[in-house]
């Protein structure tokens, strides 16, 4: 048993400046508060939990690379990856593509970095240089279409890499699951016409993009059935999500029988992420990732490859990142300090309504 593990002190190095979101704009009343919510120390305070709880030992170090360009263009128009890359030598960078997404100098370098991680990190598992991992990227990827990026997103790694896999390793079937509490269009809209490969989003319903991610996209004319969404309802906690998986990922996996499963992990769904609003703690991101292990060791030899997307507790994603990396590689060293107070809270049971949606969406996807 080995587990990748990818991270590169770049990815600590992303300036996505002081505004972002809500830049400061004092006639509207809007204050500067000096960071991006996208800051890169969310990533970095996960690294290095890795690092001091000692997990790191138990992980095979997977070294990142630059994507070349052939590589990026596999998923993205030559005019996006274009203007990144006159923005990036600007001496204040640019903007990913909706003006939420800044970047700066050599911007587009760290992020061909980061695609590059996950290509190297799927290569290692393809190959069986390792059984499975964990590619610790930033900045995130699932929401960059062919054409533009958006929502914190440059260049779409999950789909860089599943290309890559696709055309230079020889794998044809591959699943994307996709747990980052926002909706994953990015990659659904790169493979919306593509049966072999089959995306599944679980988000929060209308979270972000607006009014994207709805369970009636269920891929294009070629590939009907290739796309599952599930958008759970807000307030959703560990025993509604791992409803979901048990309900519908696992035996929507287990019928697709991908050769890989990649899967997109944000730790947003997290009970204290100020992007959105669902109830997820280190036990319901350990739950889920053992599920997508053992339906991996029935369909396809185990080989999972993750690979970083949103998370914007500095507080609490590194201890779910620890929880699902730990569980990966099938050791457990460090326990959740903040359980005590996130597993407190209410609501992590499933409430009918959310057991509701996630039984609407099995009836919609699942054979019967
Ligand atoms: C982009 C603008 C509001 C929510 C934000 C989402 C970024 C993200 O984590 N996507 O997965
Ligand atoms: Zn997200």
């Amino acid at each position: 048993m080995s587990t990748g593990y990818v991270w590169h002190e770049l990815f600590g190095w992303v300036d996505s400046g002081s505004g972002g979101l809500f830049p400061a704009d004092p006639a509207a009343g809007l204050q500067p508060i000096g960071h991006h919510v996208a800051h890169a120390d969310t990533k970095r305070r996960l690294h290095e939990l890795v690092a001091v709880s000692g997990l790191i030992g138990h992980l095979e170090r997977v070294e990142a690379r630059h994507a070349t360009e052939e590589e990026v263009l596999r998923v993205h128009t030559p005019e996006h990856v274009g203007r990144l890359r006159r923005e990036s030598t600007l001496p204040k960078g640019g903007d990913a593509g909706d003006g939420i997404s800044p970047f700066g100098k050599g911007g587009y370098e760290i992020a061909a970095l980061a695609a590059g991680g996950a290509i190297e990190l799927v290569e290692a598992v393809v190959t069986g240089r390792v059984d499975n991992g964990y590619a610790l990227v930033h900045p995130c990827g699932h929401h960059a279409p062919a054409h533009t990026g958006m929502g914190f997103c440059m260049l779409n790694n999950v789909a860089i890499a599943v290309a890559h896999a696709r055309a230079a390793l020889g794998v044809r079937r591959v699943a994307v699951v996709d747990w980052d509490v926002h909706h994953g269009n990015g990659t659904q809209s790169v493979f919306w016409d593509e049966p072999d490969v089959l995306t599944l989003s679980v988000h929060q319903d209308g979270c972000f993009p607006p009014g994207s991610g709805h369970l009636t996209e269920r891929g294009g004319p070629s590939a009907p059935g290739s796309a599952i969404n599930i958008p759970m309802p807000p307030g959703t906690g560990d025993f509604g999500y791992l409803y979901a998986f048990e309900r519908v990922v696992v035996p929507a996996l287990r019928a697709f029988a991908p050769e890989l499963i990649v899967v997109a992990s944000g730790f947003d769904p997290g009970a204290m992420d100020p992007l959105a609003r669902q109830l997820v703690t280190s036990r319901g991101f350990r739950g889920m990732t053992e599920q997508v292990l053992q339906v991996a060791a029935e369909v396809c030899d185990g080989r999972v490859a993750m690979v970083q997307e949103g998370g914007y507790s500095p507080f609490y994603v590194p201890f779910c990142g620890h929880a699902v990396i730990e569980t990966l590689a099938g050791v457990k060293v460090l326990d959740d300090a903040l359980f005590p107070v996130v597993g407190g809270m209410t609501g992590h049971d499933l409430a009918p309504h959310q057991k509701a949606l996630v039984d609407e969406v099995a009836a919609l996807v699942l054979p019967a």
